[in-house]
């Protein structure tokens, strides 16, 4: 048993007793991807997304020393509303957990989190990757690096456009983390359909996908990756988005960003350039996506109530 205090919420808990489909979600999301209320708004969406998809949400967040699994109403409004909560990535799990007080979790500490829980799905828009740049910043998401670590399933539209999308399969493949796409034959970029890259796998039946989640973690492997793109009206036109992220990098290196607040910083650069439509499109993917998160999910619990 972990050593970490876990709260995790009766219905989380009855469902994981019960063989039933859960899915963890992060709560970085809530506190530095969207700005209040449209944040705790979209966290409340995401998590009825989990359920119309056929699964209990859990979603994950740091409180005085413990590890939340499973979020009310009452905590993702805590959550979104309260200013100046850290982002405890890998790195500052510990230490949040130490010290005390609030502390959002990335998609990499929510899949830590998950896992002691002993929930095998986690549903995000947008993963973490390789920086554009990272030949010489060497900012490598953790979040690629918790992949090879934990044993759970990752449902995502991809990775977000302000990366370097071509260099984070690259990584995928060295660490060989299985990457499939759910009815699409390309890697999404978040609220773009297509990065313009092909996936090496394209699947369209759910209990494929559950098959291939097994299939990994019967041979030792750890997580897997599974795209699903942006429905067609959530979608943002690509160039529109290059065009802005350009100009966001840009603004970034005049600002000195660099480190964990880079990433913040170049959403809400971009969402301002583009009038507020990427930060609506980024809540209509975050939807989507924990839909199919649950999808796949349920698929996966009874594929594995039917091995038993
Ligand atoms: N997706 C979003 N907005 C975000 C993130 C993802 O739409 O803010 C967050 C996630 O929590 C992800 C983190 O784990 O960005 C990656 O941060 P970094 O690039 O510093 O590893
Ligand atoms: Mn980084």
């Amino acid at each position: 048993m972990s050593g970490i205090p876990l709260v995790v919420a009766e219905e989380v808990a009855q469902a994981l007793a019960e063989g039933r489909a859960v899915v963890a979600l992060e709560s970085n999301v809530i506190t530095h991807g969207l700005p209040y209320p449209d944040n705790a708004a979209t966290a409340v969406e995401v998590e009825s997304a989990v359920r119309k998809g056929g699964a209990v949400p859990a979603t994950i967040g740091v409180d005085g020393g413990r590890l939340l699994i499973g979020m009310g109403e009452a905590d993702i409004e805590r959550f979104a509303a309260t200013p100046g909560i850290p982002k405890a990535g890998n790195r500052d799990l510990p230490v949040v957990l130490a010290r005390g007080g609030l502390g959002a979790t990335t998609v990499a500490s929510s899949l830590v989190a998950a896992e002691l829980a002993g929930i095998p799905f986690f549903a995000s828009a947008g993963i973490g990757g390789v920086h554009r740049g990272a030949q010489a910043t060497m900012d490598v998401s953790a979040d690629l690096i918790q992949f090879t670590r934990s044993r759970v399933a990752v449902v995502c539209a991809g990775a977000k456009n302000i990366l370097d999308l071509g260099l984070t399969l690259e990584y995928l493949e060295t660490q060989g983390v299985p990457l499939v796409s759910y009815r699409s034959d390309d890697f999404p970029a978040f609220y773009c359909a297509s990065s313009g890259l092909r996936s090496p796998h394209r699947i369209d039946d759910p209990d494929v996908v559950a098959r291939v989640v097994e299939h990994h973690w019967a041979a030792g492997g750890r997580g897997v990756v599974v795209t699903s793109p942006p429905r067609p009206e959530d979608a943002v036109d690509p160039e529109v988005a290059e065009s802005a992220v350009r100009a966001a990098l840009a603004a970034a290196e005049r600002d000195g960003v660099t480190g964990n607040a880079i990433t913040k910083y170049l959403m809400r650069a971009v969402d301002e350039a583009t009038g507020g439509r990427t930060s609506r499109a980024n809540m209509a993917v975050l939807v989507s996506t924990a839909e199919t998160g649950g999808v796949l999910a349920a698929a996966h619990a009874r594929h594995r109530s039917a091995l038993r």
